[in-house]
């Protein structure tokens, strides 16, 4: 089982990992690919909405050529597959949407443990990315705003007293501005859990950028379903152990 050295990894390792988000209904065999040569740490599996695609099927094709981690993302109680490695268990502690904070994980409870999924419950922040993103919408809740610092770190401090294992920092996907590393590094000080950041990193500067917040993942996934020739540029910003 590959989900226990991930985590391991994930709350060791001095550089931050590289997480490569696949949304199925977006699904390209050659990402997966160019992954293998990259050395991606893990593939996360999920979308807001999932139309067309369909879980099971994109992580048995990703399983067929790839022996990269590949950890279950969801969106909602749909998108569980026994043929992951494990699960990111989300809450949207940022909303206030009842379904998003507890709904979806009490749908979710008994295939999760029916398909005896390893999982990690994990605060989910939406910070305003300054583009109305696809979870705002479908999860019909606000983003916090990254000016309102204290609220953002008191969210935090709440999800890891709580007894949340990670938190991810989400400004949406395709967002304009990615979370500030200020926020990021000002979170790092206040909770000693890892912390995940995605949305709206999308080019080399960028993701050079965020290297510097001191998250303990980077996620990327609209820049590369648009163009997956970048894989190669954003994994050399990495120092891979
Ligand atoms: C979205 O944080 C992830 O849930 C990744 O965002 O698609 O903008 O890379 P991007």
């Amino acid at each position: 089982m590959k989900f226990t050295p991930l985590i391991k990894k994930l709350n060791t390792s001095k550089r931050p990992l590289f997480a490569v988000l696949i949304d199925p209904d977006k699904f390209n065999l050659d990402l997966i690919r160019l992954a293998n040569i990259c050395k991606v740490d893990c593939f996360l599996i999920g979308g807001s909405v999932l139309e067309k695609g369909n879980v099971n099927k994109t992580i048995i094709a990703i399983k067929k050529i790839s022996s990269i981690p590949v950890v279950l993302f969801p969106g909602d109680e749909k998108q569980l597959s026994k043929h992951a490695d494990g699960l990111f268990l989300p809450s949207l502690l940022s909303g206030r949407n009842p379904d998003y904070l507890i709904g979806k994980q009490i749908l979710m409870s008994p295939v999760i443990k029916q398909m005896k999924l390893p999982h990690l419950p994990m605060a989910y922040l939406l910070i305003n990315g300054n583009r109305a993103s696809a979870t705002q919408k479908v999860t019909n809740t606000q983003p916090l705003d990254a000016k309102n610092k204290k609220l953002i770190l008191h969210t935090a401090l709440a999800a890891e007293q709580l007894g949340f294992k990670l938190i991810y920092l989400e400004a949406g996907s395709g967002a304009k501005t990615s979370v500030p590393n200020a926020l990021v590094k000002e979170i790092k000080k206040t909770v000693s859990i890892p912390v995940i950041v995605g949305g709206g990193i999308d080019s080399k500067a960028k993701m050079q950028n965020a290297l510097k917040s001191g998250a303990n993942m980077i996620v990327v996934g609209n820049a590369l379903e648009n163009n997956p020739n970048l894989l190669a540029e954003l994994s050399a910003c990495f120092t891979f152990a």
